[in-house]
């Protein structure tokens, strides 16, 4: 049943170039959008076999460069539950994606698609978007036409402009009804609803929140959150000011603006001025170009400086939310001591975070690999995972066995709040992927429910000097990490910065080549500025 002709034709009319050497990475496929076309085909095809061998579940599909310029675009797979496509099919859409003849590609193709393609009156599912950039229409038409020509093998469903985030829930409640309808009302339903009642049965209203001006990188977040405000009570509204917001303009996005720039350059973007950010009722975030990245920050008002609330800072207010939601559960039933509670950061978390972590919350902190699919994997081991990048791209992944106990607690207690609230968080916290509109919210609700204003969150702790710095080398590839990218394997260099690091009060520094750009990234942390600056120095020196 190998529909030759059609791929054929298909393959021809989208050739890859000779010179072919794409890699399915960290994020999927990220290149300049003009590359992309051969790449959409493959992906297209593995998506298909991947949805064949779960069963005929929904794949999703998902176009989007993120934070990349406004010329990227990039393409990635989402697995049935809603997870990033599993590590083990990575090299085989890599492959197919380089066979740069049709003989090549229907070589490759042909075995793995009799392999999964075994009862092909089944079809394969597929729910497909992309963000808000430019060439984002015409290589989703590549995709839909791959799928027209494969229609007797493939239903899909064309959502068109959706955040990444609200794809990854769309694809898992395709396959699993429980958890929340399979559309983008269904999304901020679910949001609203959870989102209302936790603020409500914990005394508050969306009236006594904080003020927010929320920075939308001019991508496809600015109008879903928009969405999001209108299909809920008109006065939460009020409390948003929308600001790049220019998606009709696709060549602004992430330009000055976004969660990238404001963490990378450490100041507001284009957009808020000074004396807003210093407001004491306001507080200004900022998502990336497809909205799973979320930071927080304000003008400090007691030495007027901008103060980042990063992603481990979000990760230590919603951990400081969960704790003490469950030292409030009922002590009657001691079933949620069984509850494991684990935080998930990368090496870049400051170490501020981490001692925070292990010395004020008494929680286990774990450092994983750079890249969500790492953190995820790791959560997943936890009844309560708590991840997040520092970059702000994370959630918490809350298990069956929480729910389980959850709802047994429940119904001794119908009236405990701490349990309705953890219930809640489950529906509010986006349990697929890191999601900037749900982080958000989920931020708002921690600030009232522990009483905090902006300020007393970002004094939980306070962060090392740290600097991270892109060093251009010969060959990424020679640099080999080990220990969750903590130390290096090759070249032999860790000696000397072990002993670097040993000069300078709470040092840390670590070297890692980049998933995503052609470098070398060098991270170094100490007591002081000056410290830091001259570890940051030295380590790149060694890297050269
Ligand atoms: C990708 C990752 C992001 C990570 C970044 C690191 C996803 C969805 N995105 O953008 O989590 O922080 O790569 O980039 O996994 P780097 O390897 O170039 O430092
Ligand atoms: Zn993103």
């Amino acid at each position: 049943n190998f529909p030759e002709s059609s791929l054929r034709s298909i393959f021809n009319k989208y050739p890859p170039p000779a010179n072919a050497n794409f890699q399915y990475g960290t994020a999927g496929f990220r290149l300049n959008a003009t590359k992309l076309d051969s790449i959409m085909i493959s992906v297209s095809i593995i998506a298909i076999l991947r949805s064949f061998s779960c069963n005929n579940k929904s794949i999703g599909i998902m176009i989007t460069a993120s934070h990349n310029p406004p010329i990227d675009n990039g393409v990635k797979i989402i697995d049935p539950n809603g997870d990033m496509l599993p590590q083990i099919w990575e090299p085989i859409v890599t492959e197919l994606s380089n066979c740069t003849t049709f003989e090549k590609f229907k070589d490759y193709l042909k075995p793995l698609w009799n392999k999964y393609v075994v009862n092909p009156n089944i079809k394969a599912s597929i729910v497909i978007a992309r963000d808000t950039r430019e060439s984002g229409s015409r290589l989703l038409n590549i995709c839909t036409q791959l799928f027209d020509i494969l229609s007797p093998f493939v239903d899909y469903k064309n959502f068109n402009e959706l955040t990444t985030p609200q794809l990854h829930y769309i694809t898992r409640c395709f396959n699993d009804k429980s958890f929340g309808k399979p559309t983008e009302i269904g999304y901020y339903e679910k949001l609203s609803n959870s989102f209302i009642e936790l603020l409500t049965i914990n005394g508050h209203s969306p009236n006594d929140i904080t003020n927010l001006i929320v920075d939308c990188a001019n991508g496809v977040g600015a109008d879903k959150l928009k969405l999001f405000l209108k299909s809920t009570s008109s006065s939460l509204s009020n409390k948003f000011k929308i600001i790049n917001d220019e998606t009709n303009i696709p060549s602004s996005l992430n330009v000055n603006c976004g969660a990238d720039f404001v963490k990378t350059n450490q100041k507001l973007p284009s957009g808020i001025d000074h004396i807003e950010a210093s407001n004491d009722s306001t507080l200004c975030a900022s998502f990336d170009g497809d909205a799973d990245r979320l930071v927080c920050y304000f003008i400090d008002n007691t030495n007027n400086k901008f103060t980042l609330l990063d992603g481990d800072k979000i990760a230590i207010l919603l951990s400081s939310l969960i704790s003490s939601l469950i030292n409030q559960l009922p002590q009657n039933n001691h079933n949620h001591n069984k509850l494991s509670i684990g935080i998930i950061q990368t090496a870049y978390a400051n170490g501020s975070s981490t001692n925070f972590i292990i010395n004020e919350l008494n929680l286990p902190s774990i450092c994983a690999k750079t890249g969500v699919k790492h953190l995820h994997h790791e959560a997943l081991n936890y009844d309560i995972g708590i991840y997040f990048e520092a970059n702000g791209h994370g959630t918490v992944l809350f298990s069956e066995n929480f729910h389980n106990i959850m709802i047994s607690l429940l119904n001794d207690h119908p009236e405990n709040i701490s349990i309705k609230s953890l219930l809640l968080l489950n529906d509010l916290i986006n349990q697929t992927v890191g999601d900037a509109i749900s982080d958000l919210l989920a931020v708002i609700v921690s600030l009232s429910i522990l009483k905090k204003s902006k300020l007393q969150w970002s004094n939980t702790y306070i962060d090392l000097p740290n600097k991270l710095t892109k060093v251009i080398v010969n060959d990424r590839n020679k640099f080999i990490t080990t220990d969750a990218e903590r130390k290096l394997v090759e070249p032999p260099i860790q000696k000397d910065i072990d002993h670097l690091v040993s000069t300078v009060t709470n040092g840390r520094s670590f070297v890692r080549p980049s998933g995503t750009e052609d470098a070398v990234r060098v991270y170094a942390e100490a007591a002081s500025v000056e410290e830091c600056q001259y570890l940051s120095n030295e380590v790149s020196k060694l890297v050269i």
